[in-house]
């Protein structure tokens, strides 16, 4: 194997200017070899007397994007980042970052490291560690804010989000923007090898950090402590739980009240201490998790190519699919929206225009965007105008009839090689496809509302589906910025399969004599965004009450969901009747605990013959919802109806608002460890006797073999 790091003593065209040519794909992170190679390729520049200044470039689609995640469990090896980046900064000679693709994490506080920058338009330039549970770990909470100022550092750090180099033209982080972009490397090294032999015939001054302290008078030192302390404000309500976005918070305060070598130690200890916390262990298993979703597990070892998709149809202009239709035009695929009348088609291309003008008035997408994206999207009536279609989703009536009559039209009017999706969130999608001549072309595509927002997507394999058919909608979701997950036919398939058993001990525990907000607090402190009774009303309570009655699986027992269940048929269907678990104000809708719904629901209960609690704790509430889920997912397993436990957290992470640095359900239950999941489940079944907390057997199995889910 080649050493990925060269040192090239003469450039083309410049004799004494060398290249440090950095080839470790797929994303030039920052291994082992790589940082040995580069120091040792800074030292032999150094010594070679005809080298006057050093260019470091990379090759493939990135500059360097980072430290190699793939050693973070491993035992750190030396040289270590920080020492790295003080050899370049400290080289007597000037170093020049050649800048394209993502320059993320340490690939960032490498180019900052070096003397001069230079970059390519449309280069990314970021800091994501906290969405590893980290900080900049060499050099970043000191080198930004010396170079582009406090704002700006605790931005881009505390967000991760990277910024495109022409939106930060003003900070004084790129010395020379190239008007090419990252498709003409050629010509970034060029014009970079241009401006290193430009620098030599100035007298450059080679900005060493040390010579770059934070020079602040008292008034702007205030200012600053002021800044960081908004910050932490924003930050324990946005990331509310988690610790790196604080510590990296802290770092930066030092680079303005200590000296840069006690500021350096100090950053190195938040960085260790993040990286070896439980959340960024549960952080880093959701970044591979969300990357394995991708690799599904092939049969044989045909991979197929995905089908390109260039044209789709929705049917359906409601809600859900309104915000399918808006997915595909955001990715530049053309949409054929369908709808039964042209009123229900009206009210839905101008309930999308609305969606359009709200994220353009946020600023999230700009006119030219949305005019783009609107102008992809056709209205019709008319299933003739489909017949050329790559793809259709269907987002219509969640009833059977219904979509076996939409499935039967669209296998006559599409061309053979369309693929037929379903957007259905419980129906079995085996039955669809048995409505078509083509059951192998016939796919699950549940997208999570609100459709246009939410990253999930679950690509439900029915038994028909071919592998093309699979690999090009999993692909598709991808275009579309999704996390593309694999599962199969099941009632609920694996999100809402889940979802079922967490909503189930909600409502059992109202029915026990805990009330709306104990249970909803409970959850929120644990960790999730919204208490699950909370965001019920919000959907709608008889959304869930319709897939109930329609579910021929469903439990024979009145008490399963019957406090929901009791609420709709009072009336009571969430916000959109000022009264569900809560109350709604009637201008407002703002939300309050109601007791003439907890009055309702102790009444009920009564009626069922269960005995009233008051002991119930926030603990028990905690873990009789979590291992509920932990419980379902891992029966979810043994049925193989998702193929791997990481795809499950990916699902609970990216749908359904799981915190993220607690890595998942299955993530999760192997951090607090299977012993006390089993034998709480097993606590739980003494206690309710009901079958509901029969523990999944290969949660009994992995214990007895001293496993771990993950194993
Ligand atoms: N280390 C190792 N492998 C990585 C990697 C990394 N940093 N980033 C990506 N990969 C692998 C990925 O697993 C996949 O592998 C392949 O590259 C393509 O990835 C010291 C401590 C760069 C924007 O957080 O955001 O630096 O599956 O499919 O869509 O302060 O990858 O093919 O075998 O995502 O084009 C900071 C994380 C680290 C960057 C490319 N850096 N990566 O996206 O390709 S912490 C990051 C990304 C740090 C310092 C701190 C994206 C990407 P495989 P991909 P992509």
């Amino acid at each position: 194997m080649t050493a990925p790091v060269r040192l090239i003593p003469t450039a083309p065209n410049a004799d004494n200017i060398a290249i440090i040519n950095i080839d470790n794909p797929p994303v030039n992170a920052l291994s082992h070899a790589v940082r040995q190679g580069v120091i040792d390729a800074i030292t032999q520049a150094e010594q070679d007397e005809n080298i006057a200044a050093i260019v470091i470039y990379c090759q493939g689609k990135t500059f360097i994007a980072g430290a190699d995640i793939k050693e973070f469990g491993k035992t750190p090896k030396e040289p270590h980042l920080p020492e790295v980046l003080q050899r370049i900064n400290q080289c007597s000679k000037p170093t020049i970052a050649a800048l394209f693709g993502t320059v993320l994490g340490g690939g960032f506080e490498l180019a900052l490291a070096c003397h001069y920058r230079v970059a390519v338009r449309g280069t990314k330039l970021g800091l994501p560690e906290v969405t590893l549970g980290l900080i900049p770990g060499a050099g970043g909470t000191q080198l930004l804010p010396r170079i582009a100022g406090v704002e700006l550092a605790l931005t881009m750090i505390t967000s991760g989000k990277p910024q495109k180099v022409e939106q930060l033209d003003s900070y004084g982080i790129i010395d020379f923007l190239i008007n090419t972009d990252s498709s003409n490397k050629e010509h970034l090294l060029t014009e970079t090898i241009l401006f290193a032999k430009q620098l030599l015939e100035k007298n450059h001054a080679s900005k060493i950090i040390t010579q770059l302290p934070m020079i602040l008078d008292s008034e702007q030192k205030e200012a600053a402590h002021l800044l960081c302390q908004q910050f932490r404000d924003k930050l324990a309500k946005k990331s509310r739980g988690q610790q790196a976005p604080q510590s990296a918070i802290n770092s930066i305060e030092n680079s303005f009240t200590l000296p840069l070598n006690e500021a350096m130690v100090k950053e190195r200890e938040y960085f260790v201490a993040c990286r070896g916390s439980t959340q960024s262990r549960a952080m880093r298993h959701a970044f591979f998790a969300e990357k394995m979703t991708a690799k599904l597990m092939h049969s044989g070892d045909t991979k197929p190519t995905p089908t390109d998709i260039t044209s789709v149809a929705v049917i359906g202009a409601g809600t859900m699919g309104g915000g399918i239709a808006m997915c595909f035009a955001n990715a530049g695929i053309s949409v054929s929206l369908l709808e039964m009348s042209q009123s229900n088609l009206a009210k839905g291309i101008n309930a999308i225009a609305k969606r359009y003008q709200q994220a353009e008035a946020r600023g999230i997408m700009t006119k030219q965007k949305v005019n783009q994206c609107m102008a992809l999207i056709t209205g019709t009536c008319d299933y003739q105008d489909l017949a050329q279609v790559d793809l259709v989703v269907e987002a219509a009536f969640e009833t059977m009839p219904v979509k076996q009559q939409i499935f039967s039209q669209l296998d006559k009017v599409c061309k053979p090689e369309a693929i037929l999706a379903s957007n259905t969130s419980y129906l079995d999608i085996d039955e669809i496809a048995k409505a078509t001549t083509r059951p192998e072309k016939v796919v699950g595509m549940h997208f999570f509302s609100p459709a246009n927002i939410m990253k999930l997507l679950e690509v439900v394999a029915t038994k028909y589906t071919d592998a093309q058919t699979l690999t090009t909608a999993m692909a598709l979701g991808k275009k579309m910025g999704k996390i593309s997950v694999a599962v199969k036919v099941c009632y609920g398939f694996v999100g809402n399969r889940m979802y079922a058993c967490y909503g189930r001990e909600a409502n059992m525990l109202l029915l026990e004599g805990a009330t709306p907000q104990q249970v909803d607090n409970a959850m929120v402190q644990w960790g999730m965004a919204m208490g699950p009774l909370a965001v019920n009303d919000m959907s709608g309570i008889d959304i869930g009450y319709q897939a109930r009655q329609a579910n021929t699986e469903r439990p024979d027992d009145p008490t399963y969901f019957g406090a929901a269940d009791m609420l709709v048929e009072a009336g009571r269907l969430g916000q959109k009747t000022h009264a569900g678990f809560y109350q709604y104000d009637e201008k407002t809708n703002k939300r309050s605990p109601d007791d003439a719904a907890i009055k309702l629901i102790n009444a009920h209960a009564t009626k069922l013959g269960i005995k009233q609690r008051n002991d119930i704790s926030d603990e028990e509430i905690q873990q009789r919802l979590i291992f509920a889920l932990i419980n379902e997912g891992a029966y979810i397993l043994e049925q193989k109806i998702a193929s791997r436990a990481s795809d499950i957290d990916a699902i609970w992470l990216n749908g359904y608002g799981f915190p993220r640095h607690l890595g998942g359900p299955m993530c999760y239950a192997d951090e607090i460890g299977l012993e006390t999941v089993v034998a709480t489940i097993k606590k739980f079944q003494q206690q309710s006797g009901n079958t509901y907390w029969q523990v999944a057997p290969l949660l009994e199995q992995l214990l007895a073999q001293g496993k771990k889910i993950s194993d």
